[in-house]
Protein backbone atom coordinates (compact mmCIF):
# COMPACT_ATOMS: atom_id res chain seq x y z
CA UNK A 1 0.00 0.00 0.00
CA UNK A 2 1.01 3.12 -0.96
CA UNK A 3 1.15 6.26 1.72
CA UNK A 4 0.96 9.86 0.29
CA UNK A 5 1.72 12.91 1.39
CA UNK A 6 4.80 15.00 2.70
CA UNK A 7 5.51 14.16 6.70
CA UNK A 8 5.02 18.12 7.41
CA UNK A 9 1.44 17.45 7.29
CA UNK A 10 1.26 16.16 11.09
CA UNK A 11 -2.12 14.09 9.42
CA UNK A 12 0.27 11.78 7.16
CA UNK A 13 2.62 12.00 9.84
CA UNK A 14 0.75 10.48 12.11
CA UNK A 15 -0.73 7.51 9.92
CA UNK A 16 3.13 7.06 8.74
CA UNK A 17 4.01 6.38 12.31
CA UNK A 18 1.01 4.58 13.37
CA UNK A 19 2.15 2.22 10.55
CA UNK A 20 5.70 2.05 11.97
CA UNK A 21 4.01 0.54 15.73
CA UNK A 22 1.84 -1.82 14.05
CA UNK A 23 4.32 -3.39 11.23
CA UNK A 24 2.11 -2.35 8.60
CA UNK A 25 4.38 -2.55 5.31
CA UNK A 26 3.87 0.24 3.02
CA UNK A 27 5.47 2.74 0.65
CA UNK A 28 5.76 6.04 1.44
CA UNK A 29 4.73 8.61 -1.90
CA UNK A 30 5.61 12.03 -1.64
CA UNK A 31 3.18 13.93 -3.27
CA UNK A 32 2.35 17.33 -2.66
CA UNK A 33 -1.14 19.41 -2.30
CA UNK A 34 -0.01 22.54 -3.84
CA UNK A 35 3.19 21.88 -6.06
CA UNK A 36 1.71 18.50 -7.40
CA UNK A 37 -2.26 19.43 -7.26
CA UNK A 38 -2.95 17.75 -10.76
CA UNK A 39 -1.13 14.70 -10.36
CA UNK A 40 -2.90 14.45 -7.19
CA UNK A 41 -6.34 14.90 -8.08
CA UNK A 42 -5.73 11.95 -10.69
CA UNK A 43 -5.59 9.81 -7.53
CA UNK A 44 -7.94 11.44 -5.12
CA UNK A 45 -10.16 14.26 -6.75
CA UNK A 46 -10.41 15.94 -3.37
CA UNK A 47 -6.76 16.04 -3.04
CA UNK A 48 -6.12 15.84 0.52
CA UNK A 49 -3.41 14.69 2.61
CA UNK A 50 -3.31 11.51 3.94
CA UNK A 51 -4.21 9.68 1.37
CA UNK A 52 -3.71 5.91 1.41
CA UNK A 53 -4.08 3.78 -1.75
CA UNK A 54 -4.16 0.17 -1.63
CA UNK A 55 -2.61 -2.55 -4.01
CA UNK A 56 -5.96 -3.10 -5.61
CA UNK A 57 -6.01 0.51 -6.19
CA UNK A 58 -9.18 1.38 -3.09
CA UNK A 59 -8.23 4.91 -2.21
CA UNK A 60 -9.01 6.17 1.10
CA UNK A 61 -8.54 9.49 3.41
CA UNK A 62 -8.55 11.08 6.71
CA UNK A 63 -6.13 10.02 9.13
CA UNK A 64 -8.57 8.40 11.97
CA UNK A 65 -10.04 6.78 9.32
CA UNK A 66 -7.08 5.08 7.71
CA UNK A 67 -5.88 4.56 11.52
CA UNK A 68 -9.29 2.63 11.81
CA UNK A 69 -8.81 0.90 8.87
CA UNK A 70 -5.09 -0.62 9.60
CA UNK A 71 -6.26 -1.41 13.02
CA UNK A 72 -8.63 -3.90 11.59
CA UNK A 73 -5.94 -5.39 9.52
CA UNK A 74 -3.82 -6.03 12.39
CA UNK A 75 -5.85 -8.33 14.72
CA UNK A 76 -4.44 -8.10 18.29
CA UNK A 77 -2.27 -5.08 17.86
CA UNK A 78 -4.86 -2.40 18.66
CA UNK A 79 -2.67 1.32 19.61
CA UNK A 80 -6.00 2.09 21.67
CA UNK A 81 -6.76 1.35 25.42
CA UNK A 82 -8.35 -1.81 26.12
CA UNK A 83 -10.67 -0.38 29.12
CA UNK A 84 -13.56 1.82 28.59
CA UNK A 85 -12.32 4.24 30.94
CA UNK A 86 -8.87 4.57 29.25
CA UNK A 87 -10.57 4.19 25.61
CA UNK A 88 -12.53 7.00 26.16
CA UNK A 89 -9.74 9.44 27.66
CA UNK A 90 -7.63 8.35 24.66
CA UNK A 91 -10.26 9.36 22.33
CA UNK A 92 -10.65 12.76 24.23
CA UNK A 93 -6.81 13.44 23.98
CA UNK A 94 -6.75 12.31 20.13
CA UNK A 95 -9.55 14.91 19.76
CA UNK A 96 -7.66 17.29 21.49
CA UNK A 97 -4.49 16.88 19.40
CA UNK A 98 -6.24 16.62 15.53
CA UNK A 99 -7.95 20.21 16.48
CA UNK A 100 -4.16 21.30 17.98
CA UNK A 101 -2.91 20.13 14.10
CA UNK A 102 -6.41 21.56 12.45
CA UNK A 103 -5.84 24.86 13.93
CA UNK A 104 -2.06 25.11 13.09
CA UNK A 105 -3.04 23.81 9.73
CA UNK A 106 -5.70 26.82 9.29
CA UNK A 107 -3.45 29.25 10.40
CA UNK A 108 -0.64 28.48 7.66
CA UNK A 109 -2.94 28.82 5.13
CA UNK A 110 -4.65 32.21 6.33
CA UNK A 111 -0.80 33.42 6.08
CA UNK A 112 0.53 31.49 2.92
CA UNK A 113 -2.59 31.33 1.07
CA UNK A 114 -4.67 34.62 1.16
CA UNK A 115 -2.83 37.73 0.17
CA UNK A 116 -2.05 39.91 3.31
CA UNK A 117 -3.99 42.26 2.77
CA UNK A 118 -7.24 39.93 2.91
CA UNK A 119 -6.04 38.21 5.71
CA UNK A 120 -8.44 38.93 8.64
CA UNK A 121 -6.79 40.24 12.13
CA UNK A 122 -9.89 38.69 14.10
CA UNK A 123 -10.06 35.25 12.31
CA UNK A 124 -6.62 34.78 12.93
CA UNK A 125 -6.69 36.02 16.98
CA UNK A 126 -9.10 33.21 17.17
CA UNK A 127 -7.43 30.51 15.59
CA UNK A 128 -4.31 31.39 17.85
CA UNK A 129 -6.61 31.21 20.90
CA UNK A 130 -8.23 28.17 20.10
CA UNK A 131 -4.71 26.78 19.59
CA UNK A 132 -3.19 27.86 22.77
CA UNK A 133 -6.51 26.34 24.41
CA UNK A 134 -5.43 23.39 22.90
CA UNK A 135 -1.42 23.81 24.07
CA UNK A 136 -2.67 24.08 27.54
CA UNK A 137 -5.17 21.05 27.57
CA UNK A 138 -2.19 18.64 26.41
CA UNK A 139 0.22 20.53 28.87
CA UNK A 140 -2.51 19.15 31.71
CA UNK A 141 -2.99 15.84 30.99
CA UNK A 142 0.54 14.92 29.80
CA UNK A 143 1.51 16.58 33.31
CA UNK A 144 -1.41 14.64 34.99
CA UNK A 145 0.21 11.73 33.45
CA UNK A 146 3.62 12.55 34.61
CA UNK A 147 2.72 12.84 38.09
CA UNK A 148 1.25 9.30 37.75
CA UNK A 149 4.49 7.77 37.76
CA UNK A 150 3.50 5.96 34.01
CA UNK A 151 5.37 6.31 31.01
CA UNK A 152 2.64 7.32 28.73
CA UNK A 153 -0.53 8.96 29.03
CA UNK A 154 -2.89 5.96 29.28
CA UNK A 155 -0.66 3.81 30.83
CA UNK A 156 3.17 2.10 30.03
CA UNK A 157 1.98 1.59 26.73
CA UNK A 158 2.20 4.00 23.96
CA UNK A 159 -1.11 4.58 22.46
CA UNK A 160 -2.56 6.50 19.60
CA UNK A 161 -3.24 9.45 22.23
CA UNK A 162 0.52 9.40 22.47
CA UNK A 163 1.25 9.32 19.03
CA UNK A 164 -0.84 12.04 17.92
CA UNK A 165 -0.18 14.21 21.15
CA UNK A 166 3.62 14.49 20.66
CA UNK A 167 2.92 15.29 16.41
CA UNK A 168 0.76 18.08 17.30
CA UNK A 169 3.43 19.51 19.33
CA UNK A 170 6.55 18.70 17.06
CA UNK A 171 4.58 20.20 14.32
CA UNK A 172 3.16 23.47 16.23
CA UNK A 173 7.19 23.92 17.13
CA UNK A 174 8.04 22.79 13.61
CA UNK A 175 5.45 25.84 12.28
CA UNK A 176 7.12 29.31 11.85
CA UNK A 177 3.67 30.61 12.19
CA UNK A 178 2.99 29.60 15.68
CA UNK A 179 4.23 31.71 18.44
CA UNK A 180 4.07 29.04 21.32
CA UNK A 181 6.92 29.13 24.03
CA UNK A 182 7.94 25.63 25.19
CA UNK A 183 8.73 26.97 28.19
CA UNK A 184 5.19 27.09 29.00
CA UNK A 185 4.54 24.07 28.41
CA UNK A 186 7.74 22.28 29.74
CA UNK A 187 5.94 18.42 30.17
CA UNK A 188 4.39 18.43 26.47
CA UNK A 189 7.97 19.51 25.28
CA UNK A 190 9.35 16.95 27.31
CA UNK A 191 6.79 14.10 26.39
CA UNK A 192 7.80 15.14 22.50
CA UNK A 193 11.37 14.90 22.70
CA UNK A 194 10.76 11.33 24.48
CA UNK A 195 8.72 9.73 21.41
CA UNK A 196 10.41 11.30 18.95
CA UNK A 197 13.62 9.49 20.35
CA UNK A 198 11.85 6.49 19.78
CA UNK A 199 12.77 4.79 16.15
CA UNK A 200 8.72 4.53 15.29
CA UNK A 201 9.34 8.25 15.30
CA UNK A 202 12.41 8.83 13.90
CA UNK A 203 12.49 6.65 10.92
CA UNK A 204 9.16 9.62 9.98
CA UNK A 205 11.59 12.75 10.53
CA UNK A 206 9.90 16.13 10.09
CA UNK A 207 13.02 18.34 8.95
CA UNK A 208 12.58 19.25 5.52
N1 LIG B 1 -9.18 15.47 9.07
C1 LIG B 1 -8.14 15.26 8.12
C2 LIG B 1 -7.34 16.54 7.92
C3 LIG B 1 -6.30 16.40 6.82
C4 LIG B 1 -5.83 17.75 6.30
O1 LIG B 1 -6.47 18.78 6.50
N2 LIG B 1 -4.72 17.74 5.59
C5 LIG B 1 -4.23 18.96 5.00
C6 LIG B 1 -2.72 19.00 5.00
S1 LIG B 1 -2.06 19.18 6.61
C7 LIG B 1 -4.75 19.03 3.58
O2 LIG B 1 -4.97 18.03 2.93
N3 LIG B 1 -4.95 20.25 3.08
C8 LIG B 1 -5.42 20.52 1.78
C9 LIG B 1 -6.80 21.07 1.75
O3 LIG B 1 -7.49 21.04 2.79
O4 LIG B 1 -7.20 21.54 0.70
C10 LIG B 1 -7.24 14.10 8.56
O5 LIG B 1 -7.24 13.77 9.76
O6 LIG B 1 -6.58 13.51 7.71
Amino acid sequence: MQLIGYLDSPFVRRVAVTMNFLGVEYQHRELSIFRDYDEFRTINPMVKVPTLVLDDGRVLGDSTLIIDYLESQVAGRSLMPADDYGYFGALQNIGTALVAMEKVAQLVYETSQRPENLQHGPWIKRLEQQLKGAAGMMESVVSASANLEQQWLHGDEMTQADISVAIAWRFMMFTERVNLLPDNYPALAAFSARAEALPEFSACPLNS
